[in-house]
């Protein structure tokens, strides 16, 4: 794995290519897409505050076009831009109800990978001017190449992903991601428009002394939940915790992956599965964390070895350094 810093983000592929097992190049053309998508939204991100200046004359933007609402936009640019380099057959997103199939234009439809992707978490954060970000995560579909995609191709146990990611839009964006090699990140530099590796071989501190829920629910957690969250708070040992909670999964996980720390988001009295989806927020966040000696739970068992039953089904969320997220199970099956 290259990780001299400094190095582009298409050279890091370039270079790495040849290590992502059967590579055919198509892994690198999809990585590539997202590089452009996010670049694009990442524009669309960094002027949001300033469209009621721009659009002073009501809620369309200069072309005419009803003003979009920015994961509208985000969703469409990421959809396009897979679309338009046909190297996908399927695509879900957060935005759609169903999955999206896409043709060929030979009508052969030889490619191969699917396409999970959440295209602006945390949107609601943009009128805050908090972070956001994106999440995608990729497979190999499991239906013979050729014939449409079927349910089936998206509701593959994470453990089958062979690539995930997302884009962080923070006080500087970057692009974290793995293809089961390690967990490596990258910093875009707006004036050149090109990121670079500044965060190579990114690994979860083994503990940590940040924990990242919204409390405010507390009073709806289940009685685990609840015992964690006075453990952090006990002073003993390296205890009290700190609490950090951003309300953007990817900046809390980008935070603590860093630092070292817990995030959660339990099923609760008014959320029986809690609140984060599967198939596109838990899954790709739970391969980046173990790729990065981290672990994902669902309180009880690994996130990557749930079976999916639905495309948008939610499932509870314990993610970070692996001694946390192991107290954390041992509260949750003292009180199961
Ligand atoms: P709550 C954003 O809507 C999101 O999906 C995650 O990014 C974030 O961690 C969570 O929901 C915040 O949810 O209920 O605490 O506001």
């Amino acid at each position: 794995m290259m990780t001299k810093k400094n190095t582009t983000l298409g050279e890091f592929i370039i270079e790495n290519q040849a290590s992502f097992q059967y590579s055919s190049g198509e892994l690198s053309k999809l990585i590539n897409a997202i590089r452009l998508a996010a670049k694009v939204v990442n524009h669309e991100v960094n002027k949001a505050g300033l469209v009621d200046i721009i659009g002073a004359a009501g809620d369309t933007n200069i072309q005419g076009e009803d003003q979009q609402k920015l994961d509208v936009l985000a969703n469409e640019k990421f959809i396009q831009t897979l679309k338009n380099r046909e190297i996908v057959c399927g695509i879900a997103s957060e935005e759609e109800d169903d999955f999206i199939q896409v043709n060929s234009s030979d009508q052969k439809n030889q490619n191969k990978y699917i396409v999970l992707i959440d295209p602006l978490d945390g949107s609601s954060n943009i009128d805050v001017n908090v972070s956001v970000g994106t999440i995608f995560s990729i497979y190999r579909r499991i239906s013979p190449i050729g014939t449409p995609v079927t349910i089936d191709d998206f509701l593959q146990p994470g453990r089958n992903q062979i690539a995930a990611g997302y884009v962080v839009y923070g006080t500087s964006t970057m692009l974290v991601y793995t293809t089961g090699d390690g967990v490596n990140g990258f910093t875009l530099n707006p004036a050149l428009g090109t990121f670079y590796l500044s965060h190579p071989n990114m690994k979860y501190p083994q503990t940590g002394k940040i924990y990242s829920v919204n409390e405010g629910n507390y009073v709806h957690f289940p009685q685990g939940v609840k015992d964690y969250i006075k453990y952090c708070q006990e002073e003993e040992d390296d205890r009290p915790y700190t609490s950090r909670y951003i309300g953007s999964l990817v900046s809390d996980f980008h935070r603590n992956m860093i630092k070292g720390g817990i995030y959660i988001y339990p099923k609760s009295s008014v959320a029986s599965e809690g609140k984060l989806r599967l198939l596109y927020e838990c899954n790709p966040m739970a391969y980046l964390a173990e790729q990065a000696n981290g672990k994902a739970s669902d309180g009880f068992r690994p996130i990557l070895d749930i079976q999916p039953t639905e495309l948008h089904q939610r499932v509870p969320f314990f993610c970070g350094s692996s001694k946390m997220v192991e107290k954390a199970e041992e509260f949750m099956q003292r009180n199961q």
